[in-house]
């Protein structure tokens, strides 16, 4: 059994009762942006006043639909996120005003295309790489870009100071997400990893950033008040780290399953952990350059070369006492396909750490293949 809130809000549930939530926003006026990545520098979304809400991209419902028009042989991401907009079952798409989005991978970026047929979607080139200062220069003119849209696709103003205020408030926002995943490098760990990924991608679904700082941190005192209780002293199950790309998607497929064979996940070296909140945004400087320099610093496989991912790995690894590594890759992503060899060559030569690569869709064709290779490898994981 799960270790659940008594409260605790399923994905849909969330997402049903933030869409009321969003209605009543609109009715009042309030501008909404939709938006799909880490790399979103939502700072300049609140400075311009309006509402950063994150787009359905994890069901497979509307991937049909999206297949009228996409590859089939396409990231279900994309799919799911191109098909939830295209077939009006994405409650958020109809009420954003606009959407934002980064030419991340070749699939985003050319799903984008067809994306701002329906709606305007602004697209920040984001550079491939990070070395150079060619890199930096061109994300800060991006930074720039993207200030001049927000101000014309909103009909407002945007001051430095406005941007200013919302860094503060989105860096106390990442802080109580960081002492939340914290409560993972416990041993036991109180907090399952199916908490962890529902919180993260519901959070995107209250659009009050100050409720949800306050939840994230009532939680967070209830798991450590939860650990001295019940679980201090107590044995561990094997301890997963999930790597890979983002794992809405799979969250009953797979993040349900390690836990209920009989493991903890205790994080997401993912877009559902710290890799976006890790570091705060310097509000000491200029604006502009300060999201450019954060932004720039996430560790995707998008980025070449990407070596941050392997440290962020190797930090996560000692911080939570990790057992066993579950990558798990989404059909037709190259690039995090393709930085798997490198993932699994480090944990498996350098560390001695057993790995698993699962390689899957939204679909519910491969639940029983991926049930048994999860319980072969937590086999392994006690024999180890
Ligand atoms: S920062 S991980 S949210 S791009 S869509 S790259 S899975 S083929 S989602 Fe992502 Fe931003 Fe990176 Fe995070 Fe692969 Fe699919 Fe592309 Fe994907």
């Amino acid at each position: 059994m799960l270790n659940l809130p008594e409260n605790f809000q399923s994905y849909s549930e969330a997402r049903q009762q933030g869409f009321m939530r969003m209605k009543e926003l609109k009715e009042k006026g309030k501008k909404v942006v939709g938006v799909f990545c880490t790399y979103t520098p939502s700072e300049l979304v609140l400075a311009a006043g309006a509402v950063p809400v994150g787009l359905c991209g994890v069901s497979d419902e509307p991937i049909p639909y999206a297949e009228k028009s996409l590859p089939k042989n396409l990231c279900p991401l994309i799919k799911s996120s191109y098909g939830s907009a295209a077939s009006d079952t994405c409650p958020y798409f109809y009420f954003s005003d606009m959407i934002l989005a980064e030419s991340t991978c070749d699939g985003k970026k050319k799903m984008y295309e067809m994306m701002h047929e329906l709606k305007y979607t602004h697209v920040m080139q984001l550079p491939p790489g990070r070395s150079g200062e060619m890199a930096l220069a061109s994300w800060h003119n991006e930074m720039l870009r993207l200030k001049e849209v927000l101000e014309e696709q909103l009909g407002t103003v945007i001051t430095d100071e406005d941007i200013k205020e919302a860094i503060r408030l989105k860096n106390r926002e990442r802080k109580a997400m960081l002492d939340f995943f914290e409560i993972g490098k416990l041993k036991p760990s109180p907090l399952s990893g199916y908490e962890i990924s529902t919180i993260i991608d519901t959070n995107s679904f209250l659009f009050d950033t100050e409720e949800k700082i306050a939840l994230l941190n009532e939680r967070t005192a209830q798991l450590k008040e939860d650990y001295a209780r019940n679980f201090a002293g107590r044995p561990s199950r094997p301890r997963i780290l999930i790597t890979g790309c983002p794992s809405g998607g799979v969250r009953e497929k797979i993040i349900r399953q390690i836990e209920e064979s009989g493991a903890d996940i205790v994080g997401f070296e993912n877009c559902c952990g710290p890799r976006a909140q890790i570091d705060m945004v310097d509000d000491s400087l200029d604006p502009y350059w300060a999201l450019a320099e954060k932004y720039l610093r996430v560790n995707c496989s998008v980025m070449s070369p990407n070596p941050g991912r392997i440290e962020a790995l190797e930090e996560m690894l000692s911080d939570y006492q990790v057992d066993g590594v579950i990558e798990i890759v989404l059909q037709a992503c190259h690039t995090f396909a393709i930085e798997s060899d490198r993932v699994k060559k480090f944990l498996t030569t350098e560390k001695n750490i057993p790995y698993l690569y699962l390689e899957t869709d939204y679909s519910q064709t491969d639940t029983g293949q991926i049930s048994t290779r999860i319980s072969a490898f937590l086999e392994i994981l006690q024999g180890y």
